[in-house]
C-alpha cells in the first residue's frame, strides 16, 4: 500500500537513508530478527540492547523498471522498552517501515497487534503513514496455534499488509519479509523523489561497479 509525500528522503554520505521500527510485545523475538536479517545469526535467550539502538544495513532496494538503488536501511530496536510501555513517541515517528511482530505460540502477542499499530499510527498523517508488514516469528514450534494464524492472515489482507510466518532461530522467510518491505519503501521513496531533477536522480548507485562501505550478504 504505496501512499506519497512530498518530502525527499533524508541522505547520508550521498546515500538515502530509510527508517524501519520493531514493533510487538516484549520477547517475540524482534531483536532476533534483526540480528538474523544483518549478521544471519540467532543466540538462544533474550537480548539486552542499549536504549536508541539502531543496526544500519546497506541494502539494494528494488525500484521501477527493474532498476535498484543501494540504501542504507536503519533498523530501529525497542531495547526492551516495550516491556514497561515506556516506549517513546520518538520511537514510532520519522519510520519510512513498520514491522508489527508477534509470536506464533503465544496468542496474547497477536492480540497486541493492534494496539502496536494503533501506537505507530497516532505519530503520523494520512499523507505520511509509513509501509507495514506484519510477521508471525517462532513458525517452526510445534506449538503454534494456526487458527490464530488465520486471523492474523484476515487482519493483514484487511490492511492491505503483507504477512509473513517466520523463524529467525531457523532463517525462515526472514529475508523474503524484510525483502517485501524494502520494496514498498522503494517505492515511495521514488514517488517522493520522482520530482527531483534527472541529475540528482541519476546518481543512483551503479551496482555492477559500486564500491559499498558495508555489504550485507542477506540483501544481494
Ligand atoms: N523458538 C524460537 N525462539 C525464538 C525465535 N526468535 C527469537 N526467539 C527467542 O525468543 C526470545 C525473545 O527473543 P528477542 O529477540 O529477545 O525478543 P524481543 O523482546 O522481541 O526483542 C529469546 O529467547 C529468543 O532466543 C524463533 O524464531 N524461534
Ligand atoms: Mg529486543
Amino acid at each position: 500500500m504505496a501512499k506519497s509525500t512530498t518530502n525527499s528522503s533524508p541522505m547520508i554520505q550521498g546515500q538515502p537513508i530509510l527508517n524501519v521500527a520493531l514493533l510487538g510485545e516484549y520477547g517475540v523475538g524482534k531483536t532476533s530478527l534483526i540480528r538474523r536479517f544483518k549478521y544471519n545469526i540467532y543466540n538462544e535467550g533474550v537480548t539486552q540492547e542499549t536504549v536508541g539502538d539502531f543496526e544500519d544495513v546497506i541494502c539494494i532496494v528494488p525500484l521501477r523498471h527493474n532498476e535498484s538503488r543501494s540504501m542504507r536501511i536503519r533498523l530501529h530496536d525497542t531495547a526492551g522498552m516495550e516491556k514497561d510501555s515506556s516506549l517513546t513517541s520518538n520511537y514510532y515517528r520519522h519510520k519510512d517501515g513498520i514491522i508489527l511482530t508477534w509470536d506464533l505460540t503465544r496468542e496474547e502477542t497477536y492480540r497486541r497487534l493492534g494496539h502496536w499499530e494503533q501506537a505507530a499510527l497516532n505519530n503520523y498523517r494520512d499523507h505520511d503513514i509509513p509501509q507495514f508488514i506484519v510477521v508471525a516469528n517462532k513458525c517452526e514450534n510445534q506449538e503454534m496455534d494456526s487458527k490464530v494464524y488465520q486471523q492474523c492472515l484476515e487482519y493483514s489482507q484487511a490492511k492491505k499488509y503483507s504477512c509473513f510466518k517466520t523463524s529467525a532461530r531457523d532463517s525462515i522467510n526472514v529475508k523474503q519479509a524484510f525483502h517485501e518491505l524494502l520494496s514498498l519503501m522503494g517505492k515511495v521513496y521514488e514517488e517522493k523523489n520522482y520530482s527531483k531533477p534527472e541529475r540528482e536522480l541519476s546518481r543512483s548507485v551503479d551496482l555492477e561497479n559500486s564500491d559499498l562501505p558495508i555489504k550485507d550478504p542477506c540483501c544481494n
